[in-house]
């Protein structure tokens, strides 16, 4: 083994003292001891194992229960390259308030040393990541979520470059608790957060945060997208990368079942999550997932809403925080059966008082891609997929029409830089407000969002080939705060019609925000839908987009000086747009 990883472990080992340290292998009999470990210390409960095979259920505390965004810094060198998006310390400074908090921490404790990969093995874009944590929950969840163990210590041997991160649960102490990005030293300290989002580093932390300024540095693309195939009746793929915040829809949209099977068009899975994405010799972009797991909202996952991811998640998976039967049943909000009684909540309460949701509204499953029957036989091609169309979306009641097209690649790169959405439970904070989130990336996004954007741009130029870039909104309500869409299956509508603009046979109709589908050119068979709620769901009132002008400069002007040039310039085109709308149409 390389000395690098041998110092790194002795560093850590150095420093939080534990009692025993073990390298993991990733190997069935290694797992089967933790789980058979944490079944005996209640950090797991066995789930009925005639139905969920190797499902267990892990109860986290109930401070601990999604991504803290507040305590999420990047420890830049310059405060200024972390941006105005980013929470910022002082590396030094960091690393000496968080470093008092590692010293001792595992003392009585074991280290365990992750070593995973992230991307298909042989991949010119997979890397290597070792993380030490102190919980073996994290471990098991790393198994599932990453290429743990033996694969990445052989990728390891042939090339010794790793991305160091270093784990700790703390005291699960909310107010002991930080999540650190040293993104010149390509370094991750997390503390005090067993939640996956906090506490799988290979995940948000390094798949996006620290993935995304080496993408900048080295010219691809690290960005918060699901990437789905979509296969039309002359059996023709394309692929997509959709980018939408946490808990929008991501993992569903992914998992699409197909209402129109019957014609020929079929969705399959590449992944739910993270598209790591880089510039091919043909001149078009292409995508691997870097995960090889789903870490998926369990709340309103039914046999109607998604059931590829319930089929993924019925063997060999782990659920956090959901409620469960006296037999061993899991059960949440918009299960499809009835509550089982008696219950017992996702905080151990039996019998589930009613009072509060008997799942947390942010459990998870966390469950391997390949029990997903949706996976496409490419999912772990080492060259990736490439890449026909991206997709911006968010959580919009009013405005933003059902889908439409950017008019280039630098309208849509301001489409996402511009994008909104209402916040979900996915992070700590108020749900429900509106927040500008570009390309989704707003929590995940390691560097300066201006220089971000900027980087969009430069791809962009550097693409001879660059896919076609929409936006789309599921979310559109009417008057009475009804959903006019019904979503789900549904939304393959919308990718037909998107399809259908990449090969150049969808009719649109200019707009000032972009190409909007005309009402015929929408393939709508089967939909039981009236003509007035689709004019609706693809109406674009120049009055509404006026109004939200003035917010998109309000955080364009929040991001500073280096939002570039070309997407100011966007936003004043938009608007002469729509004033030459409105003066055409009084
Ligand atoms: O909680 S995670 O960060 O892992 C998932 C998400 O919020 O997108
Ligand atoms: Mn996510």
């Amino acid at each position: 083994m390389h000395a690098d990883f041998n110092c790194w472990v002795e560093e850590c080992a150095a420093l939080t003292q534990p009692d025993r340290i073990h390298l993991c292998d990733g190997s069935e009999e290694e797992n089967q001891r933790l789980i058979e470990q944490m079944l005996d210390d209640k950090t797991l409960f066995a789930l009925n194992q005639r139905h969920y095979p190797g499902c267990y259920l892990h109860r986290s505390h109930p401070n601990d229960v999604a991504r803290v965004e507040h305590l999420t810094f990047i420890c830049s060198e310059k405060r200024d390259d972390a941006g105005p998006t980013n929470n910022w310390m002082d590396p030094r400074e960091a690393k000496a308030k968080v470093g008092e908090l590692f010293g001792g921490c595992m003392r009585g404790r074991t280290m365990y040393v992750l070593p995973y990969m992230m991307g298909p093995p042989g991949s010119p874009l997979s890397k290597v990541g070792v993380q030490i944590t102190d919980s073996p929950y994290v471990v098991a969840s790393t198994r599932i979520m990453t290429r743990m163990g033996r694969v990445a210590l052989e990728q390891l041997e042939r090339d010794s470059v790793f991305i160091p991160g270093l784990h700790s649960i703390g005291q699960l102490d909310p107010h002991r608790r930080y999540i650190l990005h040293f993104p010149e030293e390509r370094l991750i300290w997390s503390f005090g957060s067993g939640y996956g989002g906090n506490a799988l580093l290979g995940k948000k932390c390094f798949a996006l945060r620290i993935a995304s300024v080496m993408a900048r540095d080295e010219g691809w693309m690290a960005e918060h997208m699901l990437i789905l195939e979509l296969e039309d009746p002359y059996g023709e793929t394309v692929y997509f990368a959709a980018a939408f915040p946490s808990a929008c829809g991501k993992t569903n949209l992914a998992m699409l079942v197909s209402p129109l099977e019957h014609e020929g068009y079929r969705v399959r899975t590449i992944g739910d999550d993270i598209a790591w994405m880089y510039i091919g010799e043909d001149g078009r972009l292409w995508a691997i997932n870097p995960e090889a797991g789903f870490f998926g909202v369990v709340p309103g996952t039914s046999m109607k809403t998604n059931p590829n991811a319930l089929i993924s998640a019925k063997s060999n998976s782990l659920y956090t925080n959901v409620a469960i039967s006296d037999d061993g049943l899991p059960w949440w909000e918009g299960h499809d059966d009835p509550p089982y009684e008696p219950l017992t909540d996702w905080k151990g309460r039996r019998p589930w008082s009613g009072e509060e949701t008997a799942a947390h509204p942010n459990s998870r499953f966390t469950a391997p891609a390949k029990n997903c029957p949706s996976m496409s036989p490419r999912w772990q091609d080492p060259q990736g997929v490439p890449i026909s169309g991206i997709i911006f979306g968010g959580r919009r009641i009013r405005t933003v029409p059902l889908v439409f097209e950017s008019f280039n690649w630098q309208h849509g790169t301001f489409l996402g830089a511009a994008m909104a959405s209402r916040t979900t439970n996915a992070a700590m904070g108020m749900t429900g407000v509106l927040r500008h989130d570009p390309m989704s990336m707003l929590p995940f996004c390691g560097y300066h969002m201006g220089d971000y954007w900027r980087h969009w741009l430069e791809m962009g130029r550097r693409l001879p080939n660059p896919p076609v870039i929409f936006h789309v909104n599921w979310f559109r309500q009417d008057a009475d705060g009804n959903y006019l869409w019904p979503g789900f299956g549904e939304n393959i509508r919308a990718l037909i019609w998107m399809l259908g603009r990449i090969k150049r046979r969808a009719e649109a109709k200019e707009t000032p925000i972009g190409y909007v589908p005309t009402l015929h050119s929408l393939h709508l068979e089967g939909l039981d839908i009236k003509p007035e709620v689709i004019s609706q769901l693809l109406h674009v009132s120049p009055e509404e987009w006026h109004e939200e002008l003035p917010d998109i400069e309000e955080f364009f002007k929040k991001i500073g000086s280096r939002v570039p040039s070309e997407l100011w310039n966007e936003l004043t085109s938009l608007r002469e747009r729509l004033e030459h709308f409105r003066s055409m149409y009084p």
